[in-house]
């Protein structure tokens, strides 16, 4: 079979399971990104300015919500306004990690209302699959009005050094993902995982979107133990989204730092899949 990630964004969209995935992949084929920023500022203003500023240059506006300190109704409205204005989803990075029942709580309704804007949110398994399970539930339920607009990612690995989500824990991750394809699309993971094996072997149709975090085009990584590598190398090891955050908003020209990494992963994406253009 081939690998997915030789193929187009407009041709996976053609055959993509989820109407969500279709839309991401259309949005990335108009626009001419693959870029994700990660918008981790902390109050109302500031994250719609960005929003506004680089939304022409970007696939999807990752945040983490649970910064922005005044988050209200003028944050959901604006993030909103500005999604239909540039055409961008929302990645919430919210990582959801506990027990099936205070997940849906926390993904639907909460302080962060975050299944009402979030296109896109994140989970690890680390509880095992309960986790996913309760989410599709919860996005599947006959009183949720989102009903093929939201999706989730698993996440498969970290960027961080000493990360423990290697090995059989990213194995299990993508062995889950299998037995939701639908509402999971993907992985936030380093890399292509198609090679990872697991006892379920992969049908024709399968196709898991990666999204790589700790892209950064300039530093090799924080004093956190934070771990970067560039746009190029990303979308040469397979991912379909970079996901870049300091390296974007807090240069001094974010709206000219967002077009180098637009530039850079577009370019990439295209050699990868053999394009001339
Ligand atoms: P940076 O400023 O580009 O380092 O920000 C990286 C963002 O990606 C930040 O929001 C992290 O929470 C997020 N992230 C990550 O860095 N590494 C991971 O493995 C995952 C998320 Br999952």
């Amino acid at each position: 079979m081939a690998s997915k990630s030789t193929l187009s964004y407009a041709s996976r969209a053609k055959t993509h399971r989820s109407s969500l995935v279709k839309k991401l992949f259309d949005i990335a084929e108009v626009k001419k990104t693959n870029v994700a920023v990660s918008a981790d500022l902390r109050n109302t203003k500031d994250l719609l300015a960005l929003a506004d500023a680089i939304g022409p240059y970007i696939a999807v506006f990752k945040t983490h919500i649970d910064l922005v300190s005044d988050f209200g109704e003028a944050t959901v409205a604006g993030l909103k306004s500005l999604s239909v204005k540039h055409n961008f989803l929302f990645f919430e990075d919210r990582k959801f990690v506990d027990i099936g029942n205070t997940v849906q709580q926390q993904y639907h309704g909460g302080a962060l209302r975050i299944s009402e804007w979030a296109h896109i949110v994140n989970a690890s398994v680390l509880a095992g699959e309960g986790i996913i399970e309760a989410l599709v539930q919860t996005a599947q339920g006959s009183d949720f009005q989102y009903k093929d607009e939201r999706a989730l990612l698993i996440l498969a690995e970290m960027t961080t050094k000493g990360s423990l989500a290697t090995g059989a824990y990213t194995s299990s991750a993508v062995e889950i993902a299998k037995r939701h394809q639908g509402f999971v699309i993907g992985f936030v993971a380093t890399r292509s995982l198609e090679s990872v094996r697991t006892d379920i072997p992969a049908t024709e149709d399968e196709d898991f979107v990666i999204f790589t975090a700790g892209v950064n085009r300039s530093s090799k990584g924080d004093k956190l133990g934070q771990q970067y590598q560039t746009p190029k190398s990303a979308i040469e090891r397979g991912s379909d989204f970079i996901i870049a955050g300091r390296g974007i908003y807090a240069s001094e020209d974010p709206v000219a730092s967002v077009k180098l990494y637009q530039e850079e992963g577009w370019q990439a994406y295209l050699a990868r899949i053999g394009s001339k253009d």
